[in-house]
């Protein structure tokens, strides 16, 4: 019988490697024979993707910071609905670059809103659904906004914020993982990708072990 679909998120702030890891946990899925999606929020879906480049895109106005997190919501429902939800009832596993942690993070953490506030947001988009496993790559913030800089690339809305700002996401971030330790798994992100690669790889190999 085929083993039901999970779902699996990685968050932390800006340059953690999200990207570069999500690849890498595609790969280690598929190689155990698992039919993976892989997917982004915001983004995923038309409506998605239109709102990410409304919201990060330095060239639009800024919007309010409640505005911000009813519209991140907005997108999630509609890649719940045609994606994520759909994927799980297929039985494939889903791998997401950042969730609605990034959402208790950034809006909450970063620009104040009350996590009630986010929490009912949450139980009204997803009801029941959270993530199996939330892989949160925590570095030292300087570090990231090294790491985005190297890049070479514009920085978007969010990464024109200041220190503080992503000194408060990383430590909203990091309140919800102590809260939780089964479901969150905190990962080094300051050693080279290979080494963080190789801890994700056996988080995923004692879940799906404990999955099965
Ligand atoms: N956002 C929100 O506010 N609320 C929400 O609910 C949601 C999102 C869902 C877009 O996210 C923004 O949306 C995000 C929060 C907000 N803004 N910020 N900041 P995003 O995921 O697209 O943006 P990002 O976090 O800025 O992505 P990023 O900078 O691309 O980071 P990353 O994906 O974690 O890292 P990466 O692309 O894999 O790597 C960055 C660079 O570091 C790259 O040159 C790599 O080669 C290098 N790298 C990666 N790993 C390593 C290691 N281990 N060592 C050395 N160098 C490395």
């Amino acid at each position: 019988m085929k083993q039901s679909g999970r779902f699996i998120t990685l968050e932390g702030p800006e340059g953690a490697g999200k990207t570069t890891q999500l690849a890498r946990v595609q790969e280690y899925l598929q190689a155990a024979g698992l039919s993976v999606v892989v997917t982004r929020e915001p983004g995923g879906t038309a409506l998605g993707e239109s709102l990410r480049e409304r919201l990060l895109s330095p060239q639009q106005p800024a919007v309010t910071a409640d505005a911000e997190l009813l519209l991140m919501f907005a997108a999630r429902a509609e890649h719940l609905a045609t994606v994520i939800r759909p994927a799980l009832a297929r039985g494939d596993w889903v791998v997401c670059d950042r969730f609605t942690d990034a959402s208790y993070a950034y809006q909450g953490g970063g620009r104040g809103i009350a996590e009630d506030r986010i929490a009912a947001l949450e139980d009204w988009v997803q009801a029941e659904l959270r993530p199996d496993c939330v892989f949160l790559l925590d570095l030292p913030v300087e570090q990231g906004r090294l790491r985005a800089l190297q890049r070479g690339v514009a920085p978007d809305r969010f990464e024109r914020e200041g220190r503080n700002f992503f000194e408060r996401v990383r430590q909203a971030y990091l309140q919800r993982a102590y809260r939780d330790p089964q479901r969150y798994r905190i990962i080094a992100a300051d050693h080279p990708p290979e080494v963080v690669g190789r801890r994700i790889a056996s988080v995923l190999f004692e879940r799906m072990t404990a999955w099965r």
